[in-house]
């Protein structure tokens, strides 16, 4: 039996899977609730999880969430998912009782209402540090200083307004082209930072399942979906080996299927250590010189062996059978530190 977490915030989530393990439960009921307790939690929505995540640049909190058991065939998710608070909890339904694997924006919305449940108003899924970030943003977007919006819809406005932006557009992109590390910076502000709850447990039985959530990209485009729920993306798990989960800037990761390619360097051999570092190690390469984008791998096996890459500082919980509590380990930047991860290799 083992649990592993991205994050320092999945360590709640971890104990839950871990005192659930211990009660004898089996691997997806553990990673469903232990995922849906932090989805569900306002407070840690700020890590980019569910309620209280980010809004799209709309304003809308649009979430993506996935399930994979080792078993062949067994994968469940949804994304773009509106107003549905435990988006994991859809992405299980999706797997036991859909003819399909992954639902997206009003036909996942749907679906989840025929299986029972209720979608809330955006303002339940917003926070009050999410709204107020919202729009600290949209006051520094280039849009919301339109002074011709203020003007009545007038043809001749309306003209005005067309000509006038695209100047203003103009403008802004000389200013981004010239003064590009001040505008990054003073946007940095806002919100910083790629957090998923990525959740792997092996129950007693030997499965293994691992999942992944979060309200994806802050302000990101409408519809826009991360690597969360696309297997071997965000996530991936084979019964015979072990599973593996990413976090980071989803955009950039979904290019590398980094957790199919830790699930397939394990069954070759690898520890989930050296998997890991091999995953990040190739995407480093492959990027040449340029710097590597925000990415986190966590992987545990079926031996109950954990362990983690990432081009970021990255810290994740885990517990294994014959510890008596859940342990935070933290890599340090482009690192993964073995020294730490091989006490928990045995
Ligand atoms: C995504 N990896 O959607 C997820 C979460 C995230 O900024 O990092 N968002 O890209």
């Amino acid at each position: 039996m083992a649990a592993v977490g991205t994050w320092s915030f999945s360590r709640p989530a971890v104990e839950r899977m871990m005192s659930m393990l211990l009660a004898g439960q089996n691997a997806t009921d553990v990673v469903e609730t232990a995922m849906s307790e932090v989805e569900d939690d306002v407070d840690t929505g700020r890590h980019i999880v569910g309620r209280g995540g980010y809004p799209n640049f709309k304003g809308v909190v649009e979430c993506d969430a996935a399930i994979m058991e080792g078993l062949p065939g067994r994968f469940g998710a949804v994304a773009a998912l509106r107003g549905i608070a435990q988006p994991c909890r859809v992405a299980r339904k999706v797997m036991d009782r859909s003819p399909h694997s992954l639902l997206v924006g009003e036909g996942a919305e749907s679906f989840a209402q025929e299986l029972g449940f209720i979608p809330e108003p955006n303002e339940n899924m917003l926070s009050d540090h999410t709204s107020t970030a919202y729009q600290v943003q949209s006051d520094n977007t280039f849009e919301s200083c339109c002074i011709f919006k203020k003007f009545p819809n007038t043809r001749k406005n309306i003209i005005y307004n067309f000509y006038g932006q695209i100047l203003l557009k103009t403008l802004f992109c000389v200013f981004l082209y010239i003064f590009p590390k001040e505008f990054l910076e003073k946007n940095k502000s806002v919100v910083s930072g790629h957090d998923t709850l990525g959740l792997i447990a092996l129950d007693l039985g030997g499965n293994i399942t691992v999942g992944a959530s979060t309200s994806g990209a802050p302000f990101k485009s409408p519809g826009r979906v991360g690597d969360s729920p696309l297997p071997g993306c965000g996530l991936y798990a084979d019964h015979t080996v072990g599973a593996a989960a990413a976090t980071g800037d989803g955009d950039k990761i979904m290019c590398y299927c980094p957790s199919f390619h830790v699930v397939q360097l394990m069954r070759q051999g690898s520890s989930p250590n050296e998997a890991c570092q091999a995953v990040l190690a190739d995407i480093q390469r492959r990027i040449s010189g340029d710097t590597c984008f925000e990415v986190g791998l966590i992987a545990l096996n079926i031996k109950g062996e954990v362990g983690a890459a990432s081009s970021v500082e990255f810290p994740y919980t885990f517990w294994k059978q014959g510890m008596g509590s859940v342990e935070k380990l933290v890599l340090n930047q482009a690192s993964s530190d073995t020294s730490k991860n091989d006490l928990f290799t045995h």
